[in-house]
């Protein structure tokens, strides 16, 4: 018997967060029997009285938000990082319990004035100025931290309390796990090879198409090829940028482009406001406190960052059939049944024109 990938378990190896993923494509031919849903055509209304992102409204601090017309950014009432934290760091001889303190900034994001609109329902005209913000705030707080993390978390699946589109950043001195994990593994592969993992990765994919879902000049999307969520999705650019703050005018919109097309495959899988979470990453803000030049840290630590969105959505198999990560994923290691390359196939054979908009 030979090797397939279609139909026999194997490990598929994530070069930036240097972790398996167990593929199990056997598996996708157990039967279902699981309802299927009616689609989600819940109407909002452009304005609610009750919600403390709409234009108008009382947050719980007190602050009312102006009327704003495309975006707005506030600092977080309940903010996770503060910024005047005392400086505190365990001793080095206290390998059990060590401790940093953190200090920071969290922010919320409102993508539009309107209520009933999420980003898969937004025009590339709408969706510009959200791209503008994520830019122009990255570039004012990596100013002053090494770390921005922009992000949106959306649907109650995935915790959001609230349907007004929103998305959030955290900024903070310290670089988070996950992003210095993905800065080593991008600096060991250009040590290695002399070349950018992520540039060469978008250059072979686009090469391959079988996982690619949407692409255009500047940007391409796929399921990675070692995706850990069903229908998982990572966002490059096909030039060298290191943050989003180095992309163009003309990217910016071919990144509106990519970004509605993309959000819509997701509403019309499953014909539901697709939940994820999503967020980008960029090189860091390093320099201080690393003991290097700053050009050394440049070097070696900003050079070999490419530039990318994730994007991680719990849905497998309809709108409320959800993957969980739980048992041998919590002990071992995650762990999917559909490969990623089925899972494009599907998400490139739904319509790129937004369920709700057909009758
Ligand atoms: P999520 O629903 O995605 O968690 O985001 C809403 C954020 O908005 C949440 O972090 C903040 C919450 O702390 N918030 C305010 O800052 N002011 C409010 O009046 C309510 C919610
Ligand atoms: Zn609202």
């Amino acid at each position: 018997m030979e090797f397939s990938f279609d139909e026999h378990p194997h490990r598929r190896y994530n070069p930036l967060t240097m972790e398996y993923v167990l593929v199990s494509p056997h598996r996708t031919k157990r039967p279902w029997q699981g309802k299927v849903e009616e689609p989600d055509r819940t109407v909002r209304p452009a304005h609610d009285p009750a919600c403390y992102l709409c234009p108008g409204n009382t947050r719980a601090s007190g602050d009312v938000n102006p009327n704003y017309e495309t975006t707005f950014v506030f600092t977080n009432d309940f903010a996770a990082v503060l910024e005047d934290t005392p400086t505190y760091g365990s001793p080095p001889e206290d390998d059990l319990f060590q401790v940093q303190s953190v200090t920071g900034t969290s922010r919320v994001i409102c993508f539009s004035p309107r209520h009933d609109l999420t980003l898969a329902e937004m025009s590339v005209e709408e969706i510009l100025p959200v791209i503008a913000v994520w830019k122009s705030q990255t570039a004012e707080l990596g100013e002053r931290y090494k770390w921005v993390q922009v992000f949106e978390n959306k649907g109650a699946l995935m915790g959001c309390s609230n349907p007004h589109p929103h998305g959030q950043i955290w900024a903070t001195d310290s670089l988070p796990t996950l992003v210095a994990k993905e800065g080593v593994s991008q600096s060991m592969f250009t040590h290695k090879t002399g070349k950018n993992l992520l540039v060469e990765y978008a250059k072979q994919e686009s090469a391959k198409g079988e996982r690619t879902v949407e692409e255009n000049d500047d940007w391409i999307m796929v399921v990675p090829f070692w995706a850990t969520w069903p229908y998982e999705l990572l966002l490059l650019p096909k030039q060298h940028r290191r943050r989003i703050t180095d992309i163009t005018e003309s990217e910016e919109r071919s990144l509106a482009e990519i970004l509605r097309l993309s959000l819509v495959r997701y509403d019309n899988l499953f014909e539901t406001s697709f939940p994820y979470s999503m967020g980008w990453h960029g090189a860091p803000f390093i320099g201080a406190g690393t003991g290097m030049t700053s050009s050394d840290a440049d070097s070696i630590l900003v050079g070999p960052w490419q530039l990318h969105a994730h994007f991680y959505p719990p849905l497998l198999r309809s709108a409320s059939v959800r993957k969980f990560m739980v048992g041998y994923e919590m002990l071992g290691e995650a762990q999917r049944d559909i490969t990623p390359e089925q899972a494009a196939q599907r998400l490139r054979e739904v319509s790129t024109t937004h369920y709700r908009t057909r009758s």
